[in-house]
């Protein structure tokens, strides 16, 4: 510390005389005021960290540590498929279902084919005479033939029909057309109508009343007990007449 003490003074010395002659005494030396060498300073303080060294040789391997704690990892990919198991037992049988609708379709061509199937069936009947008018869903046939009121009706149900009896106006002028067309002008045609089971009431073959009628004027008059229908040919008009005297029998075919 004293040592430090006297450095100190020295260059304070130094630096008073440079002050006092700035010009004249730039190349004054201060040596010259070496004096007598001070006692050794302390040992200073010490200095900074030096820099890294380099790395050492690599050390040896450690040991295995313990299994870790952490979450669980995705799951792997999916394996082999195995081998297919044995096959089971039979079940037992299951209820029996309700039965369905039939089809819509189905029926519709059933009803066509049946509706087909009889109107060939009734063209077929009608062919096998000489004449025929079809008629609404009938048809007048004829065959020339001429017999008493009842062998006509036989005849008509012999071959699938009954006598002609018009229902309404254009039957009667259908049945009209076809007698006309069969020469039949001048004529009476037996038709299917009869008061033999009550005198002066008049019905169909199968006893009903008469829902149509073509009377001829002041017909029927039961004239000598006449029990029997007849379209007039040409009037188309109607008349009682004998039912045993042979006339022209029509007949009619109906679904
Ligand atoms: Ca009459």
């Amino acid at each position: 510390m004293a040592a430090l003490y006297l450095i100190v003074l020295l260059l304070l010395q130094c630096g008073l005389l440079r002050a006092a002659e700035p010009q004249s005494s730039q190349n004054l030396k201060c040596s010259a005021l070496a004096g007598v060498p001070g006692t050794p300073g302390q040992n200073g303080l010490p200095g900074k960290d030096g820099r890294d060294g380099k790395d050492g040789a690599i050390g040896p391997k450690g040991e295995k540590g313990d299994p870790g704690m952490g979450a669980q990892g995705p799951p792997g990919s999916a394996g082999v498929p195995g081998p297919p198991g044995p096959k089971g037992r039979v079940g037992s049988p299951g209820f029996p279902g309700l039965s369905g609708l039939p089809g819509i379709v189905s029926m519709s061509l059933k009803s066509e084919i049946q509706q087909l199937t009889t109107k060939i069936a009734l063209m077929e009947k009608a062919s096998g005479f000489t004449k025929f008018r079809k008629v609404g869903q009938k048809y007048y046939v004829y065959d020339g033939l001429e017999e008493s009121f009842d062998q006509g009706i036989q005849f008509c149900k012999a071959a699938g029909g009954t006598m002609a009896l018009p229902k309404d106006d254009a039957e009667n002028q259908a049945l009209l057309r076809l007698s006309v067309a069969s020469g039949l002008s001048g004529k009476k045609v037996f038709i299917g109508l009869t008061d033999r089971q009550r005198k002066g009431q008049f019905v169909d073959l199968d006893g009903q009343l008469l829902t149509f009628t073509k009377w001829d004027l002041d017909q029927p008059d039961d004239y000598e007990g006449h029990d029997c229908g007849t379209l007039i040919v040409d009037s188309g008009n109607w008349d009682d007449v004998g039912c045993s005297d042979p006339r022209p029998v029509i007949c009619e075919i109906e679904t």
